[in-house]
C-alpha cells in the first residue's frame, strides 16, 4: 500500500530523506512575478529582489488541484497545512480530500491544520512519517499526531511586520512598533492559530533571553528543535548555543527559510518549532 506524507512548503521542507514526501507550494506575488516556493530561489535572493520591487507584494495559498495533484495515487495521505487562521491552504487541502475520497471509496486522506507553520510543522510531517515506519494504522497515526500536535510548539523572532500587516495578518499598529529600528517581536503561534505577541525586546541580546526563556515556559526540556532563519544564520547559531549551555542533549538543527517564510519573516527573522517534555527514550 503506498503511503504517502504532504506538507505545504510553508513548512519549509521540499524533501524528506527516505520518505514518499510532497511539498504543495504557497507563491508569494510582486507585480506580475511569480515566486513559486519549490526551492528555485533562496531566502537571501528573494529578500533582495523584493526590496527592489516598489508595488504591492501579495501571496497565495495551494488550490484544491495543487493539492490533489499532490495526493497522487497514494492509497493513504497524511497531510498538514499551515494555520487555517491565516491561509486558505488549509481550506483548499480538505475539500481536495473530500472529493478524492468520494471519487475513490476506501481511499483514506488525513489533513492535520497545524494552527502553526514553519518549523513546527515539519515536527508534525516527521512525525507522520515515523508513525508510517513504524506500521501503525490510519486510525492510529491521526490519533497519534493529533497527541504529538498538543507538545509542539512554534516561536519566533521578527525584525518586520510590514508583510504581515500589509496583507492583513497582523495590526498596522502593532507593525507600527515592531518597524521602529532595533526592536524585534518575540512570539508564538497562538492557541487559536495566530500571532501572539510575547515581548518586544530591543537588540539581540534581549530577544535570545525572550526566547530561550519563552520555550523554556512552553515545556521545553531537551527535545527536538529546529530553528528556521531568513538570512540570519548567525542569530540562529547563537540560539543554539544558548540552549545547548542548558540543555546538552538538545537536538538542534538549523535550516533556512523558504520563500512563504522569508516573505512574511522577512529578513532576520527567526522561526523555531520545539517539542515540550524531554525527548521520547
Ligand atoms: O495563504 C496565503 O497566502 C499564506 C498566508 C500566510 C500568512 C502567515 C505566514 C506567517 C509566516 C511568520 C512568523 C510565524 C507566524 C506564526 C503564526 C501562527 C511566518
Amino acid at each position: 500500500m503506498q503511503r504517502r506524507v504532504i506538507a505545504d512548503s510553508s513548512a519549509n521542507m521540499l524533501s524528506m530523506a527516505g520518505m514518499d514526501y510532497q511539498a504543495v507550494p504557497l507563491r508569494v506575488m510582486a507585480g506580475d512575478r511569480v515566486y513559486a516556493d519549490d526551492g528555485t530561489i533562496s531566502a537571501r535572493q528573494l529578500v533582495e529582489e523584493l526590496r527592489s520591487h516598489k508595488g504591492r507584494t501579495t501571496t497565495a495559498c495551494p488550490s484544491m488541484a495543487d493539492w490533489q495533484r499532490a495526493f497522487g495515487d497514494a492509497e493513504e495521505c497524511f497531510c498538514v497545512t499551515i494555520t487555517s487562521a491565516l491561509s486558505g491552504s488549509n481550506n483548499a487541502a480538505e475539500a481536495a480530500a473530500r472529493e478524492a475520497m468520494e471519487a475513490a471509496p476506501g481511499r483514506k486522506i488525513f489533513v492535520l491544520d497545524s494552527l502553526s507553520t514553519g518549523a513546527e510543522m515539519t515536527l508534525l510531517a516527521e512525525r507522520m512519517a515515523q508513525d508510517i515506519c513504524l506500521g501503525m494504522d490510519f486510525d492510529e497515526i491521526c490519533q497519534d499526531i493529533k497527541s504529538y500536535q498538543t507538545r509542539t510548539h512554534l516561536m519566533y523572532c521578527l525584525q518586520s511586520l510590514r508583510n504581515l500587516a500589509a496583507n492583513g495578518r497582523v495590526s498596522p499598529a502593532l507593525a507600527a512598533i515592531i518597524g521602529i529600528l532595533g526592536i524585534r517581536m518575540v512570539g508564538s503561534a497562538s492557541a487559536d492559530g495566530r500571532l501572539e505577541l510575547d515581548a518586544k525586546c530591543r537588540g539581540d541580546k534581549k530577544a535570545l533571553a525572550a526566547m530561550v526563556n519563552g520555550m523554556r515556559n512552553k515545556g521545553y526540556a531537551g527535545g527536538q528543535v529546529v530553528i528556521d532563519h531568513c538570512v540570519n544564520e548567525p542569530l540562529a547559531q547563537e540560539l543554539a548555543q544558548l540552549l545547548r549551555a542548558e540543555w546538552p542533549e538538545a537536538n538542534i538543527r538549523i535550516r533556512e527559510t523558504g520563500v512563504l517564510c522569508s516573505y512574511y519573516a522577512e529578513g532576520g527573522g527567526l522561526m523555531i518549532g520545539f517539542e515540550s517534555e524531554p525527548p521520547e527514550a
